[in-house]
């Protein structure tokens, strides 16, 4: 018999060892940033999407204005919907708005950052550092976990988000 707490106990080991490939949290001013992520770009395809969860814990709003990577010639902030049943995306001129208080996800089939013209392709399990930038906050430097083709979410079991991929949608447009 193995006692109860012994069993508990191998169960919290057994989830903080899951536990840190999502653990990255950078914290910027006021902002914290969580569960960056990106996906696999097999095929030889030149743009790649960013996604991550900012929360701002401040009084103040901050905005989301752009960023930069070495893996990209260039790095904007995008908005994807749906207009007249197509699905359009575009970037954000102004930016992004993160409200004090509020929490920002950047997830598939909405705000993404968008990562143009790659180097070299993104590869399941790499870590693609990425340089932010926001009014306030200024530069903040994270990395994306590159997840597979497929994946909706940081996780390799993730399921949050929707179930759109973009290479799945013929009227979008660049
Ligand atoms: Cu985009």
């Amino acid at each position: 018999m193995i006692p109860i707490q012994r069993l508990i106990g191998y169960a919290l080991l057994a989830f903080m060892f899951a536990a840190p490939a999502l653990a990255e949290e950078v914290k910027a001013g006021d902002l914290v940033i969580t569960q960056a992520w990106s996906r696999a770009t097999p095929g030889g395809a030149k743009v790649a999407g960013g996604y991550l969860t900012i929360e701002n814990k401040g009084s103040a709003p901050d905005r989301l204005i752009g960023g930069s990577a070495d893996v990209a010639d260039k790095v904007q902030v995008h908005e994807m919907a749906t207009n007249n049943g197509v699905m359009t995306m575009r970037p954000l001129e102004k930016g992004l708005t993160i409200e004090p208080g509020k929490t920002v996800k950047l997830a598939p089939g909405g705000y993404h950052l968008m990562l143009f013209d790659l180097k070299s392709p993104l590869k399941q399990g790499d870590k693609v550092p990425v340089t932010l930038e926001f009014e306030k906050a200024g530069k903040v430097k994270l990395s994306l976990d590159v997840q597979g083709v497929g994946a909706q979410g940081p996780a390799a079991a993730g399921s949050a988000g929707g179930h759109m991929d973009m290479k799945k949608m013929p009227g979008m447009k660049m």
